[in-house]
């Protein structure tokens, strides 16, 4: 492989801390760039020629700039074959896109800082009305994802018993809903799942404190 990886990325952006958690599993060593999103600098003219959408984030890898989190998952599953980012089988790797996508292209995608700064100016409110909108499609989406792992093929991760990309997906999910108050207490498996990747050094590494930059 080339040169190392450089992400492209802000600390508490959640599509970051899902490639953040994939790349530690790995055990790759990757520079990082600070785009502060606060800033705005994911919509400057340096930023938009890595990532013409203007988000985070972008890993430039062997000599590719590639966007989109799950892309790049996938991307670094096909290339290190022991990575097990999805299962073998084309049933199991169904399921754990679909569980990805429950989050990554539901919930996501509409507690997005530009979306939730468009629909809190539309509606005339301030920082309490982007919260609760935060809190009712994180809560809402996060209780179907709890249904959904009532399978038998969830175990100590959202599919069987080494984590993967619904869990790269799953700890940044529930790192929002606390930073929000949404309410998941009661949503024992997301809970239990969550808890138990917090133990491992790559998710740990990964967490929006530990890469945060100093002031
Ligand atoms: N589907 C994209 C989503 C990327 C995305 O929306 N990133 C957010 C941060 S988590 C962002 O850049 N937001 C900037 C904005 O909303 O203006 C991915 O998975 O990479």
């Amino acid at each position: 492989m080339g040169a190392k990886a450089i992400l492209y990325d802000y600390w508490r952006s959640s599509a970051s801390y899902r490639v953040r958690i994939a790349l530690n599993l790995l055990g790759l060593e990757y520079d990082s760039v600070h785009v502060d999103l606060l800033k705005q600098e994911h919509k400057h003219l340096d930023h938009l020629c890595r990532n013409p959408q203007g988000l985070v984030p972008t890993l430039a890898m062997d000599g590719h700039m590639m966007t989109q989190s799950l892309a790049i998952i996938e991307y670094l599953d096909e290339i290190y074959p022991d990575a097990g980012f999805l299962p073998g089988d084309p049933v199991g790797r169904q399921r754990v896109r679909a569980l990805s996508h429950a989050i990554a292209m539901e919930i996501h995608p509409v507690c997005n800082l530009g979306v939730t700064t468009h629909v809190t100016q539309l509606a005339g409110g301030g920082e309490e009305t982007r919260a609760a909108w935060m809190r009712k499609f994180i809560g809402e989406g996060l209780s179907a994802f709890e249904a959904m792992l009532d399978h038998p093929d969830t175990g100590a991760f959202c599919h069987g018993e080494a984590p993967g990309m619904a869990d790269f997906c799953l700890v940044p999910q529930v790192y929002n809903a606390r930073r929000w108050g949404a309410k998941i207490d009661d949503l024992k498996r997301i809970n239990a799942i969550v808890e138990h990747c917090e133990t491992i050094d790559a998710f740990a590494a990964a967490h929006p404190d530990r890469v945060k930059p100093a002031d």
